[in-house]
């Protein structure tokens, strides 16, 4: 299921283009269009969901968080951070549940 007014829903069916790192049938990866950090990738379900609180599918909920460290060792991450921003005043500003996978410095906490 996809959201015709959805930037990510568009970036998984290609209508727009993504730098892509990792796809399978549930979820698609690909670098972060304004990266707050040298490595900074955006992990997505393909179907759309419009943040964590709609996430009830517990096997895709696993697959999303078994792929952050799969990515991560795909991308030689060392250490990272994973980030889900959920709701406008966490911050999240893109409407389609997406996992931050940041790396390349020194990150402080908390965070702002
Ligand atoms: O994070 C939303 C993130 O989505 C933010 O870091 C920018 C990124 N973004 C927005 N549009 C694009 C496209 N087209 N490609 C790649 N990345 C994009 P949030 O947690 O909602 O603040």
């Amino acid at each position: 299921m996809s959201s015709d007014s959805c930037i990510f829903c568009k970036i998984v069916n290609g209508e727009i283009p993504s730098k892509k790192v990792f796809e399978n049938e549930m979820a698609l990866a690909f670098r972060d269009i304004n990266p707050c950090a040298p490595q900074h990738i955006l992990l997505i379900p393909k179907i759309h969901l419009q943040d964590l609180n709609a996430l009830k599918d517990a096997t895709l909920a696993g697959e999303l968080l078994s792929l952050v460290p799969k990515i991560a060792s795909q991308e030689g991450f060392s250490s990272y951070r994973t980030v889900i921003n959920t709701g406008a005043e966490s911050g999240q500003t893109v409407f389609h549940l997406h996992l931050h996978i940041i790396a390349g410095r020194n990150l402080s906490w908390p965070p702002g």
